[in-house]
């Protein structure tokens, strides 16, 4: 199960450490025991709300249009087998990659615990520089947080590029060698499964 909400100064609870879920639950996201925060960023048009989408809803949405400032949304990571499972309670934010919103993005990913950077797998060696202000806003803003890279749309890629366009080789080694590195469809689902995978992991490492 899964809620969302779009942000907004009303939404914002008395103890600003809280958040309001439509469906009245209030999560305190200063308790990692509670809650992990996890935020989506990258450009305009590059696929988050749509992973987003995949990820929590399991479909491709048919019609998406730009994310106006901020949506989150509730997000359950599973880890482990039947006889040992952990469960992690999570805000997915998605954020804008529009121009116009870039002075909220810093706001919105405060304190995440991992920042889900997205490119275009489509933009090829493009995306370097993309990705680099990317991370550059994330380290700021959210310093401790884990880092995965997701290349999306890679159902509108050669079979070959795809894997091999270099920018995940190019981050491991400029920018830093930590971090996931998955390839995504949000069209077919391809890696979808890495992701949720990814996500789990990491938070059972920093758990
Ligand atoms: N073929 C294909 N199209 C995709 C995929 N993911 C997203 N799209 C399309 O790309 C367009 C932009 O997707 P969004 O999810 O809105 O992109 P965004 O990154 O959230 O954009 P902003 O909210 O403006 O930052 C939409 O038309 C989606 O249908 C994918 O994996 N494959
Ligand atoms: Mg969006």
């Amino acid at each position: 199960m899964s809620s969302c909400c779009y942000y907004s100064e009303d939404n914002k609870n008395q103890n600003s450490n809280a958040i309001n879920i439509v469906d009245g639950s209030t999560l305190d996201r200063r308790n990692p025991k509670l809650t992990y925060k996890i935020s989506i960023l990258g450009n305009a048009g590059c696929g988050k709300t749509t992973l987003m989408h995949r990820l929590v809803h399991g479909i491709f949405p048919k019609e998406q249009q730009p994310t106006p400032a901020c949506y989150c949304e509730k997000y359950t990571a599973i880890s482990g087998d039947q006889l040992n499972t952990q469960k992690f309670d999570c805000i997915i934010w998605d954020t804008a990659g529009q121009e116009k919103y870039g002075a909220l993005v810093p706001i919105y990913i405060r304190e995440s615990d991992i920042c889900i950077i997205c490119f275009s797998l489509e933009n090829g060696e493009q995306s370097k520089q993309d990705i680099n202000k990317w991370i550059i806003k994330a380290k700021i803003n959210a310093p401790s947080a884990k880092f995965l890279f997701v290349g999306t749309k890679a159902d509108l890629c050669d079979g070959d590029n795809v894997e091999n366009t270099g920018v995940f080789d190019w981050i491991e080694d400029n920018i830093m060698n930590t971090g996931s590195y998955i390839v995504t469809s949000s069209v077919t689902g391809h890696g979808i499964d890495s992701l949720s995978e990814s996500i789990s992991n990491t938070l059972v490492l920093i758990s």
